[in-house]
């Protein structure tokens, strides 16, 4: 050979481009460093599992989604909830404890199709959301605006089950996965910015894992 090899230089510099992450089954595969944030490991095996050890077992016909605070106050059921438009996506979801997961299929409403349903004051900024563990987590309105938060009730097809939150959580995929309550029960509109439960306990306010936003 006099050349060299372009295409082996090629492929070789598009696996540097790219980063490598173990994978499953006999080899690697490439992971590309725009999907996975800074500091996080990629699980391949089962969706884990992490909350504050109280895992409320609540059935969909139990279901009650309060809005308050600067909004109209407003009750759904599963069966108004079920009946606003429904949507079917595809994200990762990144926790702060360094794992990620990849292409978790969920269902659920968005959160610009849910606002369209409910009757928010002018003033409001910023959204505190409670679960049926206490806990808690806030977001500005501007976060919640980004695309793919959703209210979900689904994943992989079958209803979210009791440790991942069901029968109803929040999803917001491009920020640390802190900021979706599972066990979802109540949704409180503020006019100025409130610090949920990790918030308080020195987790980052915002928790943009593509900028490490991790504590604060
Ligand atoms: N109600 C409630 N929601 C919660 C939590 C919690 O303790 N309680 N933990 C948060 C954290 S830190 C993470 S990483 C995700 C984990 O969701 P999973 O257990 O379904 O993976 O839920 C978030 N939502
Ligand atoms: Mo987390």
């Amino acid at each position: 050979m006099t050349e060299p090899d372009e295409k082996f230089i090629k492929a070789k510099q598009n696996i540097a481009e790219k980063g490598i992450a173990e994978g499953k089954g006999t080899g690697m595969f490439p992971v590309s460093r725009d999907r996975l944030p800074p500091g996080q490991k990629l699980v391949t095996a089962n969706w884990p599992v992490l909350d504050l050890g109280l895992r409320p077992d609540l059935k969909r016909e139990d279901f009650k989604l309060e809005i308050s605070g600067a909004a109209e106050a407003q009750t759904f059921d599963w069966d108004s909830f079920n009946a606003l438009p429904q949507i079917k996506q595809t994200t990762d979801l990144h926790c702060v404890t360094t794992w990620s997961i990849y292409d978790a299929e969920v269902e659920g409403v968005l959160w610009a199709e849910f606002l369209r349903h409910i009757k928010v004051h002018e003033d409001a900024t910023h959204v505190m959301f409670s679960a049926h563990d206490g806990y808690t987590t806030n977001l500005p309105m501007s976060e919640l605006a980004m695309p793919n938060v959703a209210i979900v009730h689904s994943f992989g097809g079958k209803p979210l089950t009791r440790e991942h939150g069901g029968p109803v959580r929040m999803w917001v995929p491009h920020l640390y996965a802190w900021k979706g309550a599972k066990w979802l029960k109540g949704i409180e509109f503020l006019t100025e910015d409130r610090k949920g439960f990790w918030e308080v306990r020195g987790y980052h306010n915002h928790g943009d894992p593509w900028k490490e936003e991790r504590y604060s």
